[in-house]
């Protein structure tokens, strides 16, 4: 199975590059920030519960995600697809291990994370157009400086783990969707 990591700041295009990714390769698509807006949606106590921190721009509880986590993968993983691509998750080096552990329990492993590298002020901007477009309640000016605090602190060590392990792909993600789409293949065939 191809187990996709995307990883990278938020508007990185983590959400837009994995539309692509996921049909070129078969992939079932997990994306937390997904699932966790349509609880919001839907009004569940999670959703309730998950809006409270993502609408200040901080990241929902690790107990809350990873228990969300084994649901979906299980349900995702049934459609006859040929991997999964993680999207946003994880977001945390606890995450990262529980994942690691919910891979391994399925005979599986992360094949390879898919890092964005984009720069402050390309995310800022992007983010605030996001937002005016959408209306998404967490893309604006404030609470995306606290996303990319919390990014900064909390998230990006998780780089040097997979690092360590051999599974980064740096990926340059300032350039047009198509073309860092075709950058982030040229990665994942090697190690298909
Ligand atoms: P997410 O839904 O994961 O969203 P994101 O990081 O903000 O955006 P993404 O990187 O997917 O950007 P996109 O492609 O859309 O998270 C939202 C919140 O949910 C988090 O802040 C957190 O609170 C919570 N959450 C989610 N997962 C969690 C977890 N595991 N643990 C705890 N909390 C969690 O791109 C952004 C914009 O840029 C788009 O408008 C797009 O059109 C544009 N764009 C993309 N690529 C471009 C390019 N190459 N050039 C120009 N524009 C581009």
């Amino acid at each position: 199975m191809l187990n996709i990591v995307i990883f990278g700041a938020p508007g990185s295009g983590k959400g837009t590059q994995s539309e692509n990714l996921i049909k070129k390769y078969n992939l079932a698509h997990i994306s937390t920030g997904d699932v966790l807006r349509a609880e919001m949606k839907n009004g569940t106590e999670l959703g309730k519960l998950a809006e409270g921190f993502i609408s200040k721009g901080q990241l929902v509880p690790d107990d809350v995600v990873i228990g969300m986590l084994a649901n979906v993968l299980d349900a995702k993983s049934k459609d006859g697809v040929s991997g999964v691509i993680f999207d946003g998750f994880p977001r945390t080096i606890p995450q990262g291990e529980a994942l690691d552990k919910m891979l391994a329990e399925r005979g599986q492993e992360v094949s390879i994370v898919v890092s964005l590298e984009v720069d402050e002020p390309e995310l800022i901007q992007r983010l605030v157009k996001r937002g005016i477009d959408s209306g998404r309640s967490d893309d604006n000016e404030e609470t995306i400086k606290a996303r990319l605090d919390v990014y900064n602190n909390q998230t990006s060590p998780l780089k040097e783990h997979y690092k360590k392990t051999g599974k980064l792909a740096p990926v340059f993600g300032m350039a047009k969707v198509e073309e860092v789409f075709e950058n982030i293949t040229v990665a994942v065939d090697k190690v298909k």
